[in-house]
């Protein structure tokens, strides 16, 4: 029999996708938070929406199996991520109470207090959007390390508002993923006067004449003003809006036209969606801010096409939130 150096053939398969075990990006796999600069984070949440299928807590296997794939460099920034920081996937959020969003919704923000009190940025694959309130709670406002005990500005794609406020509850759920983006406001973790929602779409229920302004003083860019200002005025609405405030984005994939980002929980057809390549000029536009994290949300793995499109679009989505707040450490 010919000789064979396993460990020597180990290191040589290590670059393709699909040997080994599939952490994010086949980044380290290292639950103890302290030990990276970027934790990326899993965070397997469906009782927040409920509305449309419930399979969101699929959402990080699914983008762990593509990820790997995409272990690269950022040709526009003109750097490696991987290199410049120590970005480890950290696991996913344990939710034993998983059926019980409002207790887990609790869970997740303990969990990503861990990653406040540490100073690590997160950026996280839900789950349903229930999961960005106690993301935001825990590592923006006063009480916060990363944001220096300042409220955050957002930044929230999405076809939706989720600033449901006037409805009670949601299917049981008083946190659930239609309220977070209001009593975030309400609770003083983001400063609605420093934020943008883009991309809202899609009739109402009932017609409404205030269907694009915010009571909460967010600016919104719904979709068709999107495509009327563009994608360069957008940013710079988006820069001066934000100022030097530290930033979150969060990401919910139904922003998306239903052809790059079919399962989605709550998809809006006819209308027309963002295009992938447009939010990811948007993203090359927020270089050099103070970005303390993001997430993407919102998929349900179980509707995606064969090709995997959904999942390999959110892929793309966490590698460029990634690079910028990769880019940003490396800077500071
Ligand atoms: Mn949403």
């Amino acid at each position: 029999m010919a000789e064979f150096d396993i460990e020597k053939a180990k290191k040589e398969m290590e670059p393709w996708y699909w040997w080994g075990i599939p952490t994010f990006f086949k980044c380290p796999w290292d639950e103890n938070v302290s030990n990276c600069d970027i934790a990326l984070v899993g965070v397997p949440h469906s009782s927040g929406n409920g509305s449309t299928e419930r399979d969101q807590h699929l959402g990080p296997r699914a983008v762990r199996n593509v990820s790997g794939w995409y272990r690269r460099g950022h040709q526009e920034f003109g750097f490696v991520p991987w290199e410049v920081c120590r970005i480890h996937d950290v696991g996913d959020v344990p939710l034993p109470h998983a059926m019980n969003n409002d207790l887990s919704v609790e869970h997740i923000e303990a969990y990503f207090k861990t990653l406040d009190r540490a100073n690590v940025r997160p950026v996280s694959i839900g789950g349903d959007h229930a999961i960005t309130g106690p993301i935001l709670k825990a590592i923006a406002g006063k009480d916060a390390r990363i944001t220096n005990g300042q409220k955050v500005a957002l930044l929230h794609f999405d076809a939706h508002r989720d600033d449901y406020a006037h409805i009670p509850h949601w299917l049981g759920s008083y946190r659930s993923a239609a309220h977070w983006a209001a009593y975030t406001v309400v609770e003083q973790h983001v400063d609605p006067a420093h934020s943008v929602q883009v991309g809202m779409r899609g009739n109402p229920i009932k017609p409404r004449p205030d269907l694009h302004q915010s009571k909460l003083g967010y600016r919104l860019i719904p979709i068709g003003e999107f495509y009327k200002i563009g994608i360069e005025k957008t940013i710079q609405e988006i820069r001066e809006r934000v100022g030097d405030m530290p930033l979150y984005i969060t990401f919910d994939l139904d922003v998306l036209d239903p052809t790059e980002a079919p399962a989605v929980s709550n998809m809006e057809p006819g209308h027309r969606g963002m295009r992938a390549w447009e939010a990811m000029e948007i993203f090359h536009g927020l270089r050099g801010m103070n970005i303390v994290g993001g997430d993407i949300v919102c998929m349900i793995p179980s509707k995606d096409t064969e090709a995997k499109i959904t999942a390999m679009t959110a892929m793309v989505l966490m590698f460029e939130i990634t690079a910028l707040v990769a880019d940003y450490i490396r800077k500071k």
